[in-house]
């Protein structure tokens, strides 16, 4: 049987390749450049206008200079962004080729059958948005405007959430919480009352020693953390990095702990036993802002160092001197939160240690370890009030994750399956830049929740995957080419950026503001965006902070004063937590009263079944996830990931670099391409490593249609967190299929 929606891979009945492909582009983009004179001249006669940078979500803000012709020439970064400090990543400058890219959604597209075959229509805007407002107040009136949900990940996710609310649902998720950084916020709330958030609030900068628990800065470039980082290692800081892959950062390391995959809750653990046992804690720190350290000095008696050996394979002795090490270094030491924790399953628990052990050397709030970050407040206009919703995700959830301080995308996904004992489905999706299919693990259920919908629309640049299973495509201009709501970022000094359109649009694209009032007026909704053009709500928010649009757009930056000089805890300061004890809590009484364990303990994990391997991943400099697979020129650099395999392993299998192989995991899924094997000592036996963000299926992208494979498809078995629902990911084993040729998959 057929499914309901059927992934279109084939290109849409669409005449617009045609006439925009190729050469054209040129002399199309040239000609809709327009007449720049009132913008800042920069050197050598280019005209600069300033952007934040989309590539990824560290949001650098940068010039975008153009040549006499108005053609953009190169991006770089603005010298006043404390994310950047004038430089960008790789990543960055070769964003520019997302606005090249000739394979982009070019004019919107609307899902129809035709002779039995399901494919995609050219629209126009009012069609595309008729048909989405009509299906969307169908359902409304069926299942109550709670059955609508938004997942997004990007600046437009603002404007269509903005939708969402005011049509009557809160139901909107971004898989950067769930997916990604959700356990770190909810141990550090639970611990010190704070989430660590963006940009993290790592005083990097000024530490002496940082330890990185699976966190590959450096490959994964977060650009002012890599910088810092750098600088901190000039001045003579120590490293320890722990992964069972022998990362970039692992050659700058004083220590590299290889650890066994899934096991750095031990190790964590046989560090507060050592650190605590030898009196190595700050003791007066600990006296004055934590509770239940005699708690936590029993509950790891059991956790030595020579127990943790059996577990890690970290030898006690370097056990204890990393723990020395970091001592010596307290208060001036991080023991690094990471970004992507989803992990095993226990990833709060795990994050938790680290906030614990973070606590016992009394990093937080000290020079060197965790600063006060200050956001900037810019205040928005006042719109009518949102209707209040009657119901969301959670019910579909049991009573489940209590202590997850975002939607799960997940949850949002599983919300969406209707079960027996459930009274409320999520009936249509609007998915805001990301690529769920490649995004959530466990593929299978993403596209089966995708079917069961009455609708789903999907706004993007790319012809990713997701956008094969819409209903109806909508084609957002580039990063490069269009006005965003304003960067606010956190920090020591909090800053503000402008995104203003360096090029008008190419193609029938328009950017997510325009296409939110669009919808907005069919929904009669359009109270809630009483601004005719974006320009207008970002002039009015930056005349409230005493700037303007037309300042924003000559200098691109604004750094906003601290309000209070708070930066690290004076000493002997007294300090009140946002904890239920107003203290730094060792032992949890959040956890505690959700029925978890308020400290955290060791749980082992399942181990590849003989001839498997642990399948692990991460970044590479030049790529962000699947955002950055198509573009020209970071193809260029890098077209696609290889699977790392140690020697003793690749003599096994009489494997050698070059080859390419299909992996089958132990679900029995088969990877779709094959992979190109690296033989390296620098991976464990028990593991292999990928890249994460290619195998792309989808024709359409020319440059990455089967380059290398996609980890997501071969990650069936989810970890799910208790605690928070976070997704775990690491918990999949792979074996080689050599024997599968090509053709026969
Ligand atoms: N297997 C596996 N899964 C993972 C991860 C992993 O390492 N492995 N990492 C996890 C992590 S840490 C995160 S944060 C998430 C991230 O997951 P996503 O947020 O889904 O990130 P991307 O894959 O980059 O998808 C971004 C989508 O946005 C589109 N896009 C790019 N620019 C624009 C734009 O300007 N406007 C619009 N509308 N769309 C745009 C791209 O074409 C792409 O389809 O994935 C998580 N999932
Ligand atoms: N260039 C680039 N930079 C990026 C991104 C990108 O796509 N490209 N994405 C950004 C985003 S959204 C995020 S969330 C971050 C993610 O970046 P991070 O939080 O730094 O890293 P992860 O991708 O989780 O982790 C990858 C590392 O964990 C190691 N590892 C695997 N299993 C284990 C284990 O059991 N224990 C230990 N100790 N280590 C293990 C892997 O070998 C690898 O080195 O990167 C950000 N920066
Ligand atoms: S770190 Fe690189 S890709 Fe990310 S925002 Fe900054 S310049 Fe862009
Ligand atoms: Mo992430």
């Amino acid at each position: 049987m057929k499914s309901r929606r059927q992934f279109i891979k084939i290109s849409s009945l669409s005449t617009a390749g045609l006439i925009f492909g190729g050469g054209l582009l040129e002399s199309f983009a040239n000609s809709l450049v327009k007449d720049n004179k009132s913008y800042f001249k920069g050197p050598y006669d280019f005209t600069r206008t300033p952007t934040y940078c989309e590539v990824c979500f560290w949001k650098c803000a940068g010039w975008v200079y153009k040549d006499e012709n108005g053609r953009i020439k190169k991006i770089i970064g603005n010298d006043l962004d404390p994310n950047c400090n004038g430089r960008f990543c790789p990543r960055g400058t070769g964003g520019v080729g997302m606005y090249y890219d000739e394979d982009r959604l070019k004019t919107p597209l609307i899902r129809k059958e035709i002779d039995g075959n399901q494919t995609y229509v050219e629209a126009s805007w009012d069609e595309a948005f008729e048909f989405i407002a009509t299906k969307m107040k169908q359902i409304k009136k069926e299942h109550g405007p709670e059955s609508t949900a938004l997942f997004t990940h990007g600046s437009g996710g603002k404007y269509f959430g903005k939708l969402l609310k005011a049509f009557g649902s809160n139901n909107i998720a971004a898989p950067s919480y769930a997916q990604c950084r959700g356990p770190r916020e909810v141990a550090f709330i639970s611990t010190f009352g704070q989430g660590i958030n963006s940009p993290e609030n790592t005083d990097i900068r000024d530490t002496k020693c940082l330890v990185l628990i699976g966190s590959h800065l450096g490959e994964n470039m977060h650009n002012g953390q890599v910088q810092e980082m750098s600088d901190a290692i000039d001045k003579g800081a120590n490293i320890i990095t722990v992964d069972p892959r022998f990362s970039t950062v692992a050659g700058k390391s004083k220590h590299w702990l290889p650890i066994k995959p899934a096991t750095d809750n031990a190790l964590l653990l046989a560090w507060m036993n050592v650190i605590i046992n030898e009196g190595l804690y700050d003791k007066e720190y600990v006296e004055k802002y934590t509770f239940g350290f005699d708690q936590l000095k029993d509950h790891i008696q059991r956790y030595t160092p020579e127990w943790a050996y059996g577990v890690t394979t970290i030898k006690p002795q370097q056990i204890r001197e990393t723990a020395r090490e970091m001592a010596n270094a307290a208060p001036a030491v991080i023991v690094h939160p990471g970004r992507h924790v989803t992990w095993y399953g226990d990833d709060t628990q795990r994050l938790r240690a680290v906030a614990i052990l973070n606590a016992l050397l009394g990093s937080w709030g000290r020079r060197g370890g965790f600063y006060n970050p200050e956001k900037a407040e810019v205040p928005h206009y006042k719109l009518p009030a949102f209707p209040k919703p009657k119901k969301n995700w959670r019910d579909a959830m049991d009573g489940k994750y209590n202590l997850a301080d975002l939607a799960l995308a997940s949850g949002v996904c599983d919300a969406s399956i209707p079960g027996p004992d459930m009274d409320y489905a999520i009936k249509a999706w609007i998915v805001n830049g990301t690529n769920l299919i490649n995004t959530l693990p466990d593929q299978k259920k993403t596209i089966q929740a995708i079917q069961e919908l009455d609708l789903i629309a999907v706004v993007d640049t790319m012809p990713m995957e997701i956008t094969g299973y819409a209903d109806v495509v909508l084609p957002e201009c580039t990063y490069l080419e269009r006005y965003d709501a304003l960067r606010i970022s956190q920090g020591r000094e909090p800053s503000i950026a402008l995104r203003m359109p360096a090029v008008d649009p190419l193609y029938n694209t328009k950017p997510a503001y325009w296409m939110a009032r669009e919808l907005a007026k069919k929904l009669d909704l359009l109270d809630y965006f009483p601004f005719e053009n974006i320009e207008e709500e970002i002039d009015w928010e930056l005349k409230q902070v005493g700037t303007s649009l037309e300042e924003m757009q000559r200098v691109g930056v604004k750094k906003l004063e601290r309000e209070f000089d708070d930066l690290y805890f004076a000493d002997g300061e007294d300090v009140e937590f946002n904890t239920n004890t107003g203290k730094i809590e060792l032992y949890s009484t959040a956890l505690e009263e959700e029925g978890f364990d308020p400290m955290p303990v060791y749980t082992p994990h399942p181990e590849p079944e003989e001839g498997f391997y642990r399948l692990i991943y991460g970044r590479a400099p030049m790529h962000t996830f699947s955002r950055t697979a198509n573009n020209p020129n970071l193809t260029d650099l890098m077209d696609e990931n290889t699977c790392w395999v140690n020697p003793k392993v690749a003599k096994e299998w009489d494997l050698s670099s070059g080859q390419y192989v299909y992996l089958e995991n132990q679900d029995g899924v088969i990877s779709e391409f094959p992979i190109k094997v690296r033989v390296t000592e620098r991976i464990r036996f028990d593991s292999i490593y990928m890249v994460h963000g290619f195998g792309h299926a989808d024709k359409r992208m020319k440059r990455c249609f089967g380059k290398g494979v996609s980890d997501t498809q071969l990650i069936t078995n989810v970890m799910t967190d208790p605690i928070m629902g976070g997704t775990g990911m690491r918990g999949n084993f792979v074996t080689f299929r050599t024997d599968i040729k090509k053709s026969e998959v």
